[in-house]
């Protein structure tokens, strides 16, 4: 009897991952700084953080300082407040940052006038007791926090100047959406941020997944990372980020990870595959996915001091 049982307890230890067990057949953690972001404009969001990391800045420094040159790039993106305006004509931001070790998270949501919400929602995590501030709470405390801002009737010339690029045949393909930027440091710790400003000509008030921890962004530091980017509404409603995370902690390669997220969603979502969204994940050990469920997704790397442009074609359908 008593064999029997050392039997079953070594047989769950083996077999039975745990709920906050590391992956299993992970290797060793990275060289250096591991980092991955979503579209092209992530190729500079991850050089500048390399640089602020190889300049001794932290992996927090790192994603803070990334996005924020997103933010200020006024690229066709839907980023910063060059980013899509809502119905009504303005940008109202989101972003959200989490620390690794501390396991530390700061969010703000449907912020007006601030140039750099994803420091704002740094400031959110390391100058309040809180983790999330929304509208005009979010933008009186950025202010308060002597952060950049712009009187919000400039956003009179930034719906112009989106309309205008709208009109423009010649465009050609715009590289739209989200800034989510993932850093392994390289003591094997994580940190993640995104910056949106939401779905263009959304309702005023509309929350995506951006902001919401689980859903634009998640990590844990003892498994890896994983971020979205895409339709908010279909990240957010399969809280999508911390479920690939999940998935990392039973064992999953990231890339198989953001992969078995999406089959999972168009499984049971009532849009299957055609949802318009697209995810990338870091692991401990500073391996990479990306997967997309209905288009062709560029995304950024960087390793130790150099990065790379790469891209998936859309995940391939399951019947
Ligand atoms: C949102 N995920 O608010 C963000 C923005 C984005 O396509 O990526 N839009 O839904």
């Amino acid at each position: 009897m008593f064999r029997f049982l050392c039997l079953a307890v070594l047989c769950m230890s083996s077999c039975v991952q745990t709920s906050d067990a590391p992956p299993p057949d992970a290797p060793d953690g990275p060289d250096g700084p591991v980092l991955i972001a979503t579209w092209p404009f992530g190729q500079e969001a991850v050089d500048v953080a390399l640089e602020t990391m190889h300049a001794g800045g932290s992996g927090l420094d790192g994603v803070e300082a990334g996005i924020r040159r997103i933010e200020s790039l006024g690229s066709d993106g839907s980023v910063g407040l060059a980013g899509r305006p809502n119905a009504a004509g303005y940008a109202q931001l989101d972003a959200c940052i989490m620390n690794g070790p501390d396991h530390g998270a700061g969010s703000v949501a449907g912020v007006e006038g601030i140039v750099h919400p994803i420091t704002a929602a740094r400031r959110v995590m390391e100058e309040t007791r809180h983790v999330m501030l929304v509208g005009e709470g979010a933008r009186w405390f950025a202010l308060e926090q002597g952060l950049e801002s712009v009187d919000v009737t400039e956003n009179v010339a930034l719906k112009e100047a989106w309309l205008a690029r709208e009109r423009d045949p010649d465009a050609g393909e715009r590289g739209h959406d989200t800034i989510t930027l993932l850093a392994l440091d390289a003591n094997g710790d994580l940190f993640g941020g995104c910056s949106t400003s939401g779905a263009g000509g959304k309702l005023p008030g509309r929350v995506g997944d951006s902001p919401i921890l689980g859903a634009g962004l998640y990590l844990d530091n003892a498994v890896g990372a994983a971020g979205a980017t895409g339709l908010g509404e279909n990240v957010m409603r399969h809280v999508a980020s911390a479920g690939i995370v999940e998935l990392m902690r039973q064992g999953l390669h990231p890339q198989a990870a953001c992969e078995a997220m999406l089959h999972r969603i168009a499984r049971s979502d009532p849009k299957g595959y055609d949802l318009d969204i697209c995810f990338i994940a870091l692991d401990k050990a500073g391996r990479t996915g990306a997967a997309a469920s209905n288009q062709r997704f560029p995304f950024a790397v960087g390793r130790g001091a150099a990065s790379e442009l790469l891209h998936v074609e859309e995940v391939e359908r399951r019947p």
